[in-house]
Order: C-alpha cells, then sequence, then structure tokens
C-alpha cells in the first residue's frame, strides 16, 4: 500500500474516534537524539494499542529557546482543531510510556490523570495534585479551563497550575489506580533550556485571578513548519519568547 493510502485511510480511522495525541518535544536535538527519532522510540512502544484508531500530533518549538511545555501543548490544541473538529485531547510527555493495557487513552467525565504511577517515583503519586506527564481533557473541558498557561518558561509547575484551574472550575480529577496507572519514563539527562522556573509558585498563587485572561484565549505563536507524516502530524512552532 502507498504512503498517501495508508495516511488516509489512518486519518479516517482517526475521525471516527476523534480523540489526538498532542506530544510535546523539548528541542530539535537532545543528547544526539532527534525528534523523529525520539517519537519512533516512543511509538514502536506505543504503537496506537493503547491509544486506539487516534492519532498523533507532535508539537516542537522552533530554535532554542527556553521550553515551555503548557504552551506547546496548546499550540497543538490548537492546531488539531484546525485538522479536525477532535473531542478528546490526551497531552502527553514523550518520555511517559504507559505499561498496562487498561489504562485507556480517551476522555472521561472529569479530566482524566493518566500518568499516576511512575517508575521514577517509585509507582506512585509523587503528590496528590499531580497531574503531569500525561493527562486527558475533552475540548469541552479544555475550554472550561482556558486551556494551559501560556507563561510557565523553564520547568516546572505549568501542571500544578493546570490542576487548580480544573479544581476552580468545580471539576475534579480521574485517575486510573496506581496498578493500571503505571508508567516508564525513558531516562535522560536534564533538557537544556528547561531549568526550573523562578517564577513558577509566583505564578501558581496567581492561577484564579489569571485564568481567564492566560490561556488558549491568549495564545500567540507562529507555526514555523508543518510536516505531515502516515502517523503524525508534526509542527514546529514559533513560541515567541517574552
Ligand atoms: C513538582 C513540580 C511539577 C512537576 C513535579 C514532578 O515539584 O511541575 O514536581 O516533576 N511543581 C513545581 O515545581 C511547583 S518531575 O520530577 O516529574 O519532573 O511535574
Amino acid at each position: 500500500m502507498k504512503t498517501e493510502q495508508v495516511n488516509s485511510l489512518l486519518r479516517v480511522s482517526v475521525r471516527f474516534t476523534s480523540c489526538v495525541l498532542v506530544v510535546c518535544f523539548i528541542s530539535l536535538c537532545v543528547h544526539g537524539i532527534n525528534a523523529e527519532t525520539k517519537f519512533l522510540v516512543y511509538a514502536s512502544i506505543d504503537p496506537f494499542k493503547r491509544v486506539p484508531l487516534s492519532f498523533y500530533f507532535i508539537v516542537e518549538r522552533d530554535g532554542e529557546t527556553m521550553f515551555n511545555r503548557a504552551k506547546l501543548l496548546n499550540v497543538g490544541f490548537a492546531e488539531a482543531l484546525k485538522e479536525y473538529d477532535y473531542e478528546c485531547f490526551i497531552f502527553s510527555d514523550v518520555d511517559i510510556v504507559p505499561m498496562d493495557d487498561r489504562n485507556i487513552y480517551k476522555c472521561y467525565s472529569q479530566p482524566r490523570h493518566l500518568a499516576v504511577a511512575i517508575d521514577k517515583f517509585g509507582f506512585r503519586l509523587p503528590y496528590n495534585q499531580n497531574f503531569g506527564g500525561v493527562s486527558a481533557l475533552s475540548k469541552e473541558q479544555y475550554m472550561k479551563i482556558n486551556g494551559f498557561p501560556n507563561n510557565y518558561w523553564g520547568w516546572g509547575g505549568e501542571d500544578d497550575d493546570i490542576y487548580h484551574r480544573v479544581r476552580i472550575k468545580g471539576m475534579s480529577l480521574s485517575r486510573p489506580n496506581g496498578k493500571i496507572g503505571r508508567c516508564r519514563m525513558i531516562r535522560h539527562k536534564r533538557d537544556l533550556h528547561n531549568q526550573p522556573n523562578p517564577k513558577r509558585f509566583y505564578n501558581i498563587a496567581h492561577t484564579r485571578q489569571t485564568m481567564e485572561t492566560n490561556g488558549i484565549n491568549s495564545l500567540k505563536y507562529q507555526v514555523v513548519r508543518i510536516e505531515k507524516d502516515q502517523l503524525f502530524t508534526k509542527i514546529t512552532v514559533d513560541i515567541v519568547t517574552p
């Protein structure tokens, strides 16, 4: 079968389930591994079996600017919707791989935290409010919280902000149990341009005041490149560093 035929079949099946997996990459080339190779490692461990009939969107920032995970995920949301009216979004770090086939990557009546028992934390939640690694939100749930904050530059805190947004809007987190929610983290050194963000505690403390104006409704970015492959669409984006 020709590549284009596979491509179009996959895209048709995606539309059937209306669920998309948005994966953010930290940089063009980290530790000699480029984004495509990293993605292939990820996809080969997790080849659609846990994400039935869904589609991948990879979002990577252009150049060597500071990382901003939440903003890249917002871009993935906005760009995926330009391609199709998806109803469910799974937001994932590329280094987290689920270990149990019962950990279904889909949306639930409440926002779902999927990476609840990662090996690096001894297969436990590091703290109760943790919403890191992999999360699933329906389009409606995501819009209700105005998407993710755009102002977390560097490591940490953006997932805590998202947790607060969910709670402030009267929703709760749904989670698989600690056995089903087991995940492995692909080991790597701390990435470049992702130093701990010194402003993260201040930002988190002000989520309630800022969330209505800081999110998908204030997202600014410039698409540099869109590459459509059989299994994924890759967006390279200038996330407009302040
Ligand atoms: C918390 C961070 C979260 C992060 C979690 C686990 O301390 O953003 O550690 O981090 N919150 C703050 O810094 C306020 S991990 O070891 O997985 O990188 O997700």
